[in-house]
């Protein structure tokens, strides 16, 4: 296939000031008449055609001027369109007309239909499935849409800006008219047709511009939307307030279907979701599913300035947009809610996610320069470390000089795509930094690891700190160079108390953070009257990894001091993880797991301490999961002796704390009703890892059943149904649970994913057959993404003995099921294949079938470019 590279990027020859589009939809057969108004660009030679992108297209016309082009005048071919004698002052109307199939559209880009409703999805290069186009981020235009539909099919129209003319038309049909005045990139366009049930309300920006906001779900699921609606106002508030944005449209809508391969997308004044993020109500939906509403809510509506009024040059600058854009709801969210916890489960998410990324075969920079297919880019390397290297810019810079160059940077880049080098120079010209080397954390990629070791001298007072920063090759990096990494640090005393340095030398510290430039950097601080504990990385101040010299006793004595509480969970974490990782080997050798006191005794203290918030003790009773160790462990990987050594250690800690657990667990007990806010969330949390201990402890499924028959929200039921599942598997208790959710949800498909999922991940053997089975079942659809990444993605990238068998049976089953999806949905089976990128860090048994099912995707012919880009660098 085709290789796209970052330095070939040119300007088009040609600009679309105006696009007019007319949408006469039918199930089947929907008519699109394109009006472009076309400027040849200055100093273009009068000779050089016109070559518009399509795919899949099936063309009925083209005019310039009005007149009907003749057979040689134009090449059509599905995917592309030349067009050769224009007009010689390069000024014209082109007029193009195709012909689409949304019915048949499984692919879910382009124009399709979900559960009767026409939409559309644009982005990357969804356009060019609707009408030949200059489909790239950096042709902006001005659209206007009219749409036209049967009335009793689409009572509802909608485009992208504010609504213009509507009307009634003969045969039972209507249309409506859109505008848009801001100019946008085809990727942005947005259509709506259907019958669909709507809340409204409005909202006041601080300029006094009145919007009308309406959020359209399927009739009957109206109240579930509230939240989300709650959600949009506060997300539009915090704008203005927190980064000086304010809407700049009369209405915004967001729709939610049933049909989506992404979270949300972000069309200008109209946001097409996955219902998946916009529905809740308590008895549907987990605290979690509010936190991700919220946070996808605001996401893409912070989009409207990060992505829609400053877009990206080229698809190479995906993360200007979106890695800032996470940064944007990731402090929407902490602002919220509790802002320690949101960090660590940030922290966590990054780990779990992005880490592994970056230490395997599908490692890229969070800008790369090539690319194949883009859509495999919507990356966690992307995003969310996309994310992080925002925030270390304003750990760098401080928070007054950040906002500074935010303010530049909309000043100066509105209307614009720009590229990284224009973001980050608007933080030099702000500040009077050079960030040249910081720039490096967009082309390198790989998670560099500091390495540290410090020594204290009594007689002189001084600590002196090294650090030396490494970072691995990854493909087609070999050599990589040091990079600026912002370490916010303290020196900690006895009780956690916070020790000041008189004066410090060495390289450069600012404030409570030490700068790293050079490979390998020595600081030293003088008026330590102490031997200090050093915390590192408060805050988790740069996406790195660390080898430090903490001693047990050091890392003990953050866990229970450290009053940044990423480093404390940090320092806990990491003195779990080293027993866990060696009772994992001692497991793998037929040894027995080995638990000591201290940690129980740790784990105990803190799940006590009421001085901490509830959710906080919830994230440190939950065990590093089990492929949390396995990112531990690096290599040769067992999984079930990884099984073996985590349930070693939740069962002592189980069995020694069980009395007062069940105490904290009864007076956990929700009071009053339920309300999805950061409070109630962290009790339940709490409450909830309390009882998976002591079903442990009491050896019983009876408390869980109880919890899962009485409970009065999603949240309660669906962790019980989770412990029944994980500890009881198939047991009389279980299968009752399991049954009586089905009965109770069985007509809503987004609920019964819960169901599907918690099936997906049952540990051991045995979970092949029930994917199996229940890939049989009468909601199940391998044409839906959310039920296919429930059961299917669940399994993949979640059940670690269950789908690493030994036996390589899960392997071949899902090696199987990728070539059935890819025939459907490309996008969808590319993304589900990324599960197998770290197959190299398994014990040899298991990496050899892993290989093996890899290599008949890859000799598969008729391979979508997105599959085939996948798996041949996974197996590369
Ligand atoms: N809709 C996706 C997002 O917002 C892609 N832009 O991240
Ligand atoms: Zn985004």
């Amino acid at each position: 296939g085709q290789v796209f590279h970052l330095e070939d990027y040119k300007p088009t020859d040609f600009l679309v000031p105006e696009t007019h589009l007319d949408f006469r939809l039918h199930s089947e057969r929907t008519i699109v008449k394109s009006t472009l108004q076309i400027k040849r660009r200055e100093g273009v030679a009068a000779g050089i055609p016109l070559i518009l992108d399509g795919d899949e297209l099936k063309l009925v016309e083209v005019r310039i001027d009005g007149a009907v082009l003749g057979d040689n005048a134009y090449v059509a071919t599905p995917d592309r369109l030349e067009i050769r004698g224009l007009p010689d002052n390069g000024v014209f109307t082109l007029e193009i007309t195709t012909e689409v199939d949304p019915t048949a559209n499984r692919q879910l880009t382009g124009l399709y239909r979900s559960s009767n409703v026409y939409c559309t999805q644009c982005e990357a290069e969804g356009f060019r499935r609707i009408t030949y186009f200059l489909d790239r981020p950096d042709l902006l235009s001005v659209y206007t849409v009219r749409v036209e539909a049967a009335q009793s099919e689409a009572p509802l129209l909608l485009s992208n800006g504010n609504p213009g003319d509507k009307g009634i038309l003969a045969d039972g049909r209507h249309f409506a008219i859109w505008h848009d005045p801001h100019p946008k990139p085809s990727y942005l366009f947005a259509l709506v047709a259907g019958d669909l049930g709507v809340i409204t309300d409005t909202f006041t920006t601080a300029s006094g511009r009145h919007v009308d906001l309406g959020i359209y779900v399927e009739h009957g699921k109206e109240a579930r939307a509230l939240y989300a609606m709650d959600a949009l106002k506060r997300s539009m508030k915090w704008d203005e307030e927190v980064f000086g944005r304010e809407y700049d449209l009369d209405v915004f809508n967001i729709v939610a279907v049933s049909d989506f391969n992404m979270g949300a997308m972000e069309n200008k004044g109209l946001n097409v979701f996955n219902d998946k993020y916009v529905l809740a109500d308590p008895d549907t939906a987990t605290d979690s599913d509010y936190a991700g509403i919220e946070a996808v809510i605001a996401h893409e509506y912070f989009h409207n300035w990060t992505g829609n009024r400053i877009t990206c040059r080229d698809w190479f600058q995906l993360c200007l947009k979106e890695g800032l854009t996470v940064y944007r709801d990731h402090e929407f969210s902490a602002d919220m809610r509790s802002r320690a916890v949101k960090r660590i489960a940030e922290v966590k998410g990054l780990k779990a996610h992005q880490f592994p990324e970056d230490a395997g075969p599908l490692a890229h920079a969070v800008r790369p320069r090539q690319y194949r297919e883009i859509n495999n880019f919507y990356t966690s390397t992307v995003y969310e470390k996309g994310s992080e290297v925002v925030r270390m810019i304003r750990t760098i810079l401080g928070p007054d000089l950040f906002r500074k160059g935010m303010d530049l940077y909309f000043e100066r880049h509105d209307g614009d795509a720009a590229t990284i080098e224009d973001f980050i120079k608007v933080f030099e010209d702000a500040s009077g930094e050079d960030l040249s080397q910081f720039a490096l954390w967009y082309d390198q990629a790989g998670t560099p690891n500091l390495a540290i070791t410090y020594d204290y001298d009594q007689a002189t007072r001084s600590f002196e700190i090294e650090i030396e920063q490494s970072l691995k090759p990854t493909p087609g990096q070999q050599s990589k160079k040091p990079m600026h990494i912002p370490v916010q640090f303290a020196l900690l005393g006895a009780k956690g108390r916070e020790l000041k340095p008189r004066s410090v030398k060495g390289g450069l510290v600012r404030d409570d953070v030490i700068h790293l430039r050079k490979r390998k950097e020595r600081f030293s601080f003088s008026g330590i009257s102490e031997r200090p504990v050093p915390s590192l990385l408060r805050g988790f101040s740069a996406p790195v990894t660390l080898t430090s010299e903490l001693t047990r006793t050091d890392l003990a004595f953050l866990a229970r001091n450290d009053s940044d509480e990423v480093t404390r969970w940090q320092a806990l974490t990491q003195l779990l993880n080293a027993k866990l990782t060696s009772n994992a080997k001692r497991v793998r050798g037929g040894k027995p797991a080995t638990i000591e006191n201290s940690s129980i005794k740790l784990l105990g203290e803190i799940a006590f301490n009421i001085s901490l918030d509830e959710a906080f003790r919830a994230l440190c009773l939950s065990i590093p999961s089990e492929s949390d160790i396995a990112r531990e462990l690096g290599a040769n990987i067992d999984p079930d002796a990884i099984l073996g050594s985590r349930d070693a250690l939740i069962g002592a800690v189980a069995e020694a704390h069980a009395a007062k657990f069940e105490q904290a667990y009864d007076e956990l007990e929700q009071r009053g009703s339920f309300k999805p806010d950061a409070a109630g969330a962290g009790r339940r949390a709490l409450r909830n890892v309390l009882l998976d201990y002591l079903s442990i402890a009491e050896g019983s499924s009876k408390r869980a059943a109880a919890q899962f028959k009485n409970a009065d929200n999603m949240t309660d039921r669906a962790a019980a149904l989770g412990v029944l599942v994980q500890r009881f598997g198939d047991s009389d208790a279980t299968n009752h649970a399991l049954q009586a959710f089905e009965a109770r949800f069985g007509n809503d498909p987004l609920v019964m994913d819960k169901w599907f999922v918690v099936q997906a991940m049952q540990p051991g053997k045995g979970a092949l057959d029930k994917v199996r089975e229940l890939m049989t079942h009468k909601l199940f659809s391998l044409d839906n993404p959310n039920r296919t990444r429930a059961l299917i993605g669940a399994f993949s990238s979640g059940n670690q003995t269950g789908f690493n068998r030994a036996d390589g049976a899960g392997y071949a089953f899902f090696a199987e099921t990728i070539l059935t999806i890819d025939k459907k949905n490309p996008q969808l089976a590319a993304r589900l294949l990324t599960a197998m990128r770290s197959w190299r860090s398994f014990e040899p048994v298991r990496r050899e079938h892993a290989r093996h099912s890899l290599a008949t995707i890859a000799t598969e012919t008729g391979l979508s470019t997105d599959v085939r880009d996948i798996v041949e660098r996974t197996l590369a």
